[in-house]
């Protein structure tokens, strides 16, 4: 927007109103092709799945974003967006269906995932539950929610209370993490779970449902707006070593509350801590 003195500001509570208006008709659509059949495809192997909706649901975006903010950038996971190499200017970061697993297996927990950065700082984070009709969001400063309920800020816990999400695959060895530091860390632990969507794990820390999430092996649309939501309610977000995440590149990821999450990368995560 021009305010006429040449500086452009930018319409953030608009684009806050658009997207959840845009999530939520685009979940309406996820869930009406419940009874129709899906077309499903192999993108590497037989656990990277793609389906129609995924795609369809990507292109709904790319064309409400392009016609409303046509100088906006796009990066999404189904590939229909820019090539966005640079953090420049304002980039939506789109995972159309996270959870696609899910999707196709259990038609539940899997949700559509939007990060909105500026200049490399995320602004707006928002994760919808499509089947829950939950929709997660945050913008920098101004608190984070689940619809219309504020969540409240995360408070520490120490690792004997705490239950952090994290796929099986990382507990037996793997070429990510060193395959000794794991176990000591699912020992010490209350209980370990896995839901199988980087996005609804973000936003169960996000929510207090769980008190971390730790995977070793996500792209930029699987944590861009779950970060932006964890940070909003004072949780951590970094790769497993403690360092920041960086919204361009594939990653580890370790989200926590407080507290938790410095005691499980100083303890067990870091390279050095055994
Ligand atoms: P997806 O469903 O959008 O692919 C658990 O599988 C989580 O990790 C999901 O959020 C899934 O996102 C993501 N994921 C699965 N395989 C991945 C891969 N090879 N690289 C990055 N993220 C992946
Ligand atoms: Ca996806």
């Amino acid at each position: 927007m021009d305010k006429g003195d040449g500086l452009v500001t930018i319409a953030w509570e608009e684009i806050y109103y658009n997207t959840q208006k845009w999530m939520r008709e685009a979940g309406e659509q996820i869930r009406a092709s419940f009874a129709d059949t899906l077309t499903i495809d192999y993108k590497l192997d037989a656990s990277d799945l793609v389906t129609n909706m995924d795609k369809q649901t990507e292109q709904f975006f790319i064309e409400k974003i392009n016609e409303t903010y046509p100088e906006h950038r796009i990066m999404g996971e189904e590939g229909y967006g820019d090539v966005v190499e640079t953090v420049n200017g304002t980039i939506w970061i789109i995972d159309p269906i996270d959870g696609t697993v899910n999707f196709v297996h259990m038609k539940r927990h899997f949700a559509i995932s939007i990060g909105i950065y500026h200049e490399g700082e995320g602004v707006i984070g928002m994760i919808y539950d499509v089947v829950n009709d939950e929709l997660y969001h945050a913008q920098k400063g101004k608190g984070a929610f689940v619809d219309d309920q504020k969540l409240p800020m995360l408070e520490e816990i120490k690792v004997d209370s705490a239950v952090v999400s994290m796929n099986a695959a990382w507990a037996i060895p793997n070429r990510l993490i060193e395959p000794q530091l794991i176990p000591p860390l699912v020992n010490d632990l209350r209980g370990t779970r896995s839901i199988g969507s980087a996005a609804i794990e973000m936003v169960y820390v996000a929510s207090g449902k769980i008190d971390g999430y730790l995977t070793l092996r996500l792209s930029p649309w699987d944590f861009a707006a779950g970060k932006i939501l964890i940070e909003e309610v004072g949780g951590k977000t970094s790769n497993v070593n403690g360092e920041p995440l960086n919204i361009l590149e594939k990653s580890t990821v370790f989200v926590a509350k407080p507290g938790l999450h410095e005691q499980i990368v100083n303890n067990y995560l870091k390279k050095e801590s055994k």
